[in-house]
Formats: structure tokens, sequence, C-alpha cells
């Protein structure tokens, strides 16, 4: 059983093949697959966390890059209170359209405010690496963005991405600068009833709306993040 305060939900943005999937599957299921399917529109994923004292249940909503889901995935935009905006390392094109996937969620996402970390991804591949550290942190720097890089395949940095965005939204939360609002699902405080743990990980396809007992099927478990009373 899991008591948690708050559900954030957010969101993965990138284009594809960067590796949007296989950062939400290690973080959910801590495994990493060499060979993975594009992903069709929207998929779910959840996981429970503490940071900062507070226990938290992540809903994390997993969009394809591909162009021809580009309408269903900017629905998703307004009710996701952060996200990892994910570039690959490798991929010089990933980098250079990061502004744009940026711009467009942000639109996307008015009058809310999207709290994002630039994600750039798999850095094991270093003989293959187009993108420097420095240039990706440039960036970041430009856009007033914090900054990691993250390798599913060695589990690197995986949870800190994910730690970082919902450590910050906390704290925005704390301050007030985000509220809690009726009508905007990307956080949700938790009514005092508890919910029951299943394994995490699930995915529940496209549409799988929820809101705090809708979601109810993903819970704890997890290395560090696992919780909570
Ligand atoms: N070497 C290496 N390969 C990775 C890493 N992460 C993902 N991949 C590979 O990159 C390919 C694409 O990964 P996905 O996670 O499906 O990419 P995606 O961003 O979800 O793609 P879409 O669903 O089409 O938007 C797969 O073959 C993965 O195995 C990583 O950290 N290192
Ligand atoms: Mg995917």
């Amino acid at each position: 059983m899991n008591d948690f305060e708050y559900q954030f939900r957010l969101i993965l943005v990138g284009p594809t093949t960067v590796g949007k999937s296989s950062l939400l599957r290690s973080f959910t299921e801590n495994r990493f697959l060499e060979n993975c399917e594009p992903t069709v529109g929207v998929d779910f994923y959840a996981r429970v966390v503490n940071v900062d004292d507070a226990c938290i249940k992540l809903q994390l909503w997993d969009t394809a890059g591909q162009e021809r889901f580009r309408a269903i995935t900017r629905s998703y935009y307004r009710n996701a209170a952060g996200g990892l905006l994910v570039y690959d390392v490798t991929n010089r094109k990933s980098f250079e359209e990061v502004k744009d996937w940026l711009d467009e969620a942000t639109r996307c996402a008015e009058p809310n405010r999207i709290v994002f970390v630039l994600v750039g991804h798999k850095t094991d591949r270093t003989r293959e690496r187009r993108v420097t550290t420095d240039e990706g942190q440039a960036l970041a720097e430009r856009l007033r963005l914090p900054f990691i890089e993250t390798s599913a395949k060695e589990a690197a940095n995986v949870e800190e991405a994910f730690f970082m965005v919902t450590r910050e939204i906390h704290r925005q939360l704390k301050s007030g600068e985000i509220r809690v609002k009726d009508g905007w699902d990307g956080v949700k405080r938790a009514s005092a009833r508890r919910i029951a743990t299943v394994p995490i990980g699930s995915s529940a396809g496209v549409g799988a709306e929820g809101g705090l007992a809708g979601a109810a099927g993903a819970g704890g478990g997890g290395k560090d993040g696992g919780c909570c009373k």
C-alpha cells in the first residue's frame, strides 16, 4: 500500500528514436531493449518516488516522435506539469531540433507552463557521439533549462533525470509558482484514501486517462525512489 501526497504528470518529448521509451522503461522497469518498436500515439507508465520527504506518484506519458502522430501528442502537453526534452547525442539533427520541440510544447501547453529538463541521451555510444557535453550545456543555458546526459543502456543518470524534474515541480509547488487547480491534471493532490500497489511500469496505451483512482494501476518499487509509508 502507498500513501502519496501528490500526483505529477510528466511527458517525454523529442524526435523519433532518440530513446524516450527506453528512458521510461529503464526508470520504471529497470530494463533495456536493444530493439524496440516506435511508440504509436502515446503510452503510459507510472512510478511512485520520494523526493524531499514527499511521496509523489509520477504519471509518465511517452509520446511518439514520428511526425504522423503529432496531432495526437500535441493534445497531451496541456496537462503536463513537467517533462524531459530528449535528444540523442549521436544524432546532430535531433539536437538542432530541440528549440522547435520546446517552442511547440510551450505553445500547446498554454496557459500552463511545463517544467522541462534537457536530456542528451545515449552517452554509452561514445564513438558515435556528434554533440558534445559542452554544446548540450550551452544550449540548456540559452533555453534556461536544467541539463543532464543519460544512457538507458548503462542505466546512467536515468533516475537523476526524472528526479531533477520532480524535485523542481515540487519546489515550485511549495513556493506557489505552481498551483493545483480544477481542470488541470498536471498536479493533483491525493485524497486521504490509500491506493493499492501493483508492479510498476504498466502500460495503458493511448488515451489511458485517469484521475488518481483511475491511475491506481501502478505503484512504488524501483530502486531508491520506491516508497512510501
Ligand atoms: N546505445 C543505446 N541505445 C539506446 C539507448 N536508448 C535507446 N536506445 C536505442 O534507440 C532506439 C530507439 O529507442 P526508443 O526508446 O524506441 O526511441 P523513442 O524516442 O521512444 O522513439 P519513438 O517512440 O519513435 O518516438 C532503440 O533501438 C533503442 O534500443 C541508449 O541509452 N543507448
Ligand atoms: Mg517511443
